[in-house]
């Protein structure tokens, strides 16, 4: 008699068209799911985004049975776990009957080695199918990439459009650009009719989680109170359609503005459901382009999200599997700092530290400028190591994985690659900040000082920053301007910037 397949999903793969899915047959497989302590601690997790995952674990497998499919379901305070995914996949194999491993490929290079590693001493084979779920495979992605002086995202991303066809006129991109991104930097006034994301009650499953992650992981950082996450695919379907109606209009507008007490302004607060697989980055991509072609959003809107996500999410996947030796270990501009404790509490003086790090706690979610230009931002200007930084974001938010997380840790914001995924570092001083949010204004430092006691902490270190990283970008086109500002300051003003940011580092844990 033929084995069965023993397909195993792993916690980020929840979704019913998965490869390893559609290779075999409900008849003729057990799936495995588990929830084990590996997964739960490589790093301090967001306590909602283990509360997350979990839930929606435990959704999709009771999707899958009610679909007629065989699911073995490990909980994680089951006295019998192992432990390890490939643990768990281990002790099932000892029950025999099986003829094959089927996974879909792990989206992170550690539990991708761990699965080759321990496959070994299988006595039936492990099948890792490619996952669909990204229109480049890797392949497809590395031979973009191979013979190209420079990788970048822009050129890449014209690509996927031609390759979807998503906002194309034939082979020529609608409205006559492929980029309308210098439309999208307006900074945001406080609105009465604010869109807020799509929030589902807890139900008896979810909240049997929450009560598990509290008393299993209690001491990991962040706050489990208030969780609203859509944890089922019907429920994310309508967080897209009320991201969709209400915030999409407004996205392109104010992608980069900052507003106290106003956590997701115009953003979608949809990676973490696309990240785990309960939505389709195409599906969402087309139903936003749908907005556009049906006069319900603006086409700098429209195009600066498509972007995003067969952009930007793609072009980070690719370039995370290009580089599968150390690329959490890189540290092109040798930063040593370690990250100071504010980054766990949130106590800090200044305010859009404090805002985006206080929301981080307790939505486990801050947008995409408050993740490069301030918090990512600050800890490059201030020289933390950046294989912290790297755990810190991989810790907090509730759609972190290494494969996109890294390389926009790593790469676009710490810059610890060199320059392999950008062209440039992202530092910018508190007049950026000022610029694009409301947050200089109840600040305990001053914006418009430049130096001394009571400066705003950017303002300093941005120079010094530059200063000490010279012979490591100097050469730069794109820091040709700034280094030439600075060449024509007196040195007594650049000495007054050196010391002021030397007497900000050293009183770092009590910014
Ligand atoms: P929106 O602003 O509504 O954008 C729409 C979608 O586009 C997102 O849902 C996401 O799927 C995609 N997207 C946007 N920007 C990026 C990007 N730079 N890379 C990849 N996808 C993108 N994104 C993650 O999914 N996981 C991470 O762990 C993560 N870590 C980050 C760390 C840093 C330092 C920076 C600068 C960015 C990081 N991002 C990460 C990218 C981006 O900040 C988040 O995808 C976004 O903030 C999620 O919120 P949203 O769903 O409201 O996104
Ligand atoms: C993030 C996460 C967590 C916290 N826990 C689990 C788990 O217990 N079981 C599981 O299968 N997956 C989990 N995940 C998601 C995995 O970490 C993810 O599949 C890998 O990082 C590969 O991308």
């Amino acid at each position: 008699m033929q084995g069965k397949d023993l397909i195993v999903i792993l916690g980020d793969q929840l979704s019913h068209a998965l490869s390893a899915l559609e290779a075999s047959s409900a008849e003729n497989s057990v799936v495995l799911m588990a929830e084990v302590a590996e997964e739960a601690s490589y790093v301090w997790h967001h306590k909602k985004k283990l509360a997350f995952v979990f839930s929606a674990m435990r959704h999709f497998s009771q999707a899958l049975s009610a679909d007629g499919w065989d699911v073995r379901y490990r909980r994680l305070d089951d006295e019998h776990n192992c432990g390890s995914l490939t643990g768990e996949v281990s002790a099932l194999l000892e029950e025999g009957g099986f003829e094959r491993v089927v996974m879909t490929e792990a989206g992170e290079q550690r539990v991708s080695a761990a699965f080759e590693a321990v496959s070994k001493d299988w006595v039936v084979p492990l099948v890792v199918l490619p996952d669909a779920r990204f229109l480049a495979t890797r392949e497809a992605f590395a031979s973009w990439a191979d013979g190209r002086k420079q990788l970048r995202m822009e050129y890449f991303y014209r690509e996927m459009r031609r390759k979807t066809g998503l906002l194309m006129q034939g082979d020529q991109p609608e409205g006559g650009q492929w980029n309308f991104d210098a439309e999208n930097r307006k900074p945001a006034k406080a609105d009465l009719f604010m869109p807020q994301p799509f929030r589902v009650e807890p139900d008896a499953i979810t909240q049997d989680v929450l009560e598990m992650v509290e008393r299993e992981r209690g001491a990991h950082f962040g706050v489990l109170d208030g969780f609203w996450f859509a944890v089922e695919r019907p429920q994310a379907l309508e967080a897209l359609e009320q991201f969709t109606r209400e915030a999409l209009p407004r996205f392109g507008d104010y992608q980069d503005a900052m507003l106290t007490g106003e956590p997701f302004l115009y953003h979608s607060v949809l990676a973490q459901y696309i990240n785990i697989g309960i939505l389709d980055p195409l599906e969402v991509c087309r139903r936003v382009e749908r907005a556009y072609y049906e006069g319900q959003a603006p086409l700098n809107a429209v195009e600066g999200f498509i972007r995003q996500i067969i952009g930007w999410r793609e072009y980070m996947r690719g370039i995370y599997w290009l580089k599968p030796e150390g690329y959490t270990d890189q540290n092109f501009l040798g930063a040593r700092r370690d990250l100071p404790r504010f980054y766990w509490t949130g106590e800090t003086g200044m305010a859009c530290m404090a805002a985006a790090i206080g929301q981080t706690r307790q939505e486990a979610y801050a947008h995409h400028i408050q993740r490069l230009m301030v918090t990512g931002n600050f800890a490059m200007l201030a020289g933390i190591d950046p294989k912290q930084v790297h755990e810190w974001y991989l810790a907090v938010y509730a759609d972190a994985y290494e494969w996109v997380e890294a390389p926009n840790v790593i790469g676009m914001s710490q810059f610890a690659d060199g320059g392999f995924l950008g062209s440039k570092p992202y530092a910018a001083s508190g007049n950026y900040i000022n610029k694009m949010s409301d947050h200089c204004g109840g600040c305990k430092y001053s914006v418009s000082q430049k130096t001394g006691e009571g400066a705003c902490p950017f303002n300093a270190l941005y120079w010094d920053f530059l200063a000490r990283n010279e012979g490591k970008l100097r050469g730069n086109p794109r820091l040709g301007q700034m280094y030439a500002t600075w060449g024509r300051m007196s040195e007594i003003k650049q000495q007054e910037y050196l010391q002021s940011a030397a007497k900000t580092l050293e009183e770092i844990e009590t910014l």
